[in-house]
C-alpha cells in the first residue's frame, strides 16, 4: 500500500472541527459512520460466540461479574477481545479494523503508518451489563508499547444513552498526563482498574446513535454506566499506534497480544511480532 497518502486522497480525513476537537477536548464524534447492515454482520458474529455458538479462545472472553461472582443467574458474557486476531472463521472484524472509515482519521492524528493494538467487543447485556470505572487506556498500552499518542475507535452498535450505559469522558484530560490506576474493591468487571483522582462532576456523558463512531485520544479519562435498560448496548472498540512504537519490555512480549498491521509500512522495533493475518485457534485454546 502506498504509505504516502495526502489529506487530499484521504476520503474520510479530519475536518478542521474535528482537528480542534481532538485537539481541545481528547475526542470528537461523527455519524452514520457504519451502516445498520454493516453493523448487523459483526453483531450476529459477536452473538454467536457470546452464546457459544462459535469456537472462540476463553482467555479472549470476560464474563459479566455478577455472573463471576454467583451474584445472578444469566447468560454470562461482558466483553470479548480481540476477535479480529482469531480465527472464528470470518474476517469481517479484521476487514473493520482496517477500515479507511475508522482509519483515514487515525492516519491524519498518527501518521501513514499504523498497527492496531487492543480491539473490544463489548456485549453489554440488558439489566445486568456493567459499566466500568474512569481510566485511561494509555496506562494499559505504556506497559506494553513504546510509543506517543494512541487512538481509540468506539464505534456504537446500538444506539448508547445514559440509560444503557453509553461512555462518558473528561474533556480536556488527555493534556493531564497518565494517572496512576488502582485494582477496584467489590464485584466489577475486571477489565480495567480506577484511575486515580477522576471525578464524576468533571464528565460527560458521550450519548451517540447505532453507526456513529467516537474517536478519542487513549489518554482521555472514559468510563461507561451499568445497562439499566431493557436494551443492549454493544461496541466495537479498535486501537491505533504509530507503527514505530517499540515493545516496552521486548523480554516480556505478550505473544497473545501482538500489534496488528493496519496499513502503510511496518518498522523494525517490533517487525516480526506484527501480525497481519487472523491466528488459528489452538487446541490447548
Ligand atoms: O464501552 C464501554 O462500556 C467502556 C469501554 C472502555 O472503557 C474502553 O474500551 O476503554
Amino acid at each position: 500500500m502506498n504509505t504516502n497518502t495526502t489529506s487530499e486522497e484521504r476520503k474520510f480525513r479530519l475536518t478542521p472541527e474535528e482537528r480542534a476537537s481532538w485537539d481541545e477536548n481528547g475526542y470528537f464524534v461523527r455519524y452514520d459512520v457504519f451502516t445498520k447492515e454493516e453493523n448487523d454482520i459483526l453483531a450476529q458474529i459477536a452473538d454467536e460466540i457470546a452464546l457459544g455458538k462459535r469456537t472462540f479462545p476463553d482467555y479472549h472472553i470476560f464474563e459479566n461479574a455478577l455472573v463471576r461472582d454467583g451474584k445472578i443467574e444469566a447468560q454470562g458474557v461482558q466483553a470479548m477481545h480481540n476477535i479480529q486476531y482469531v480465527s472464528c472463521n470470518c474476517q469481517e472484524f479484521l476487514a473493520r479494523t482496517r477500515d479507511p472509515r475508522l482509519t483515514d482519521p487515525a492516519v491524519d492524528i498518527l501518521g501513514p503508518d499504523l498497527l492496531g493494538l487492543n480491539n473490544l467487543y463489548i456485549w453489554k447485556p440488558p439489566k445486568i451489563g456493567l459499566g466500568f470505572p474512569w481510566h485511561q487506556d494509555k496506562w494499559y498500552f505504556n506497559r506494553q508499547y513504546k510509543t506517543g499518542t494512541t487512538v481509540a475507535t468506539w464505534s456504537a452498535i446500538d444506539d448508547a444513552d445514559k440509560e444503557n450505559g453509553c461512555l462518558h469522558v473528561i474533556p480536556g484530560s488527555h493534556k493531564q498526563g497518565v494517572r496512576d490506576h488502582k485494582e477496584l474493591e467489590g464485584s466489577q468487571q475486571g477489565e480495567f482498574k480506577q484511575a486515580e483522582g477522576a471525578r464524576d462532576e468533571d464528565g460527560v456523558a458521550v450519548e451517540i446513535p447505532a453507526g456513529a463512531v467516537i474517536w478519542f485520544n487513549s489518554q482521555v479519562l472514559h468510563k461507561s454506566t451499568d445497562n439499566h435498560s431493557d436494551r443492549f448496548r454493544r461496541a466495537n472498540i479498535a486501537h491505533y499506534m504509530n507503527a514505530k512504537g517499540e515493545w516496552t519490555r521486548p523480554e516480556a512480549i505478550n505473544k497473545k497480544r501482538p500489534p496488528m498491521w493496519i496499513r502503510g509500512k511496518t518498522y523494525p522495533g517490533m517487525g516480526d511480532e506484527v501480525q497481519h493475518d487472523v491466528i488459528p485457534i489452538l487446541e490447548s485454546d
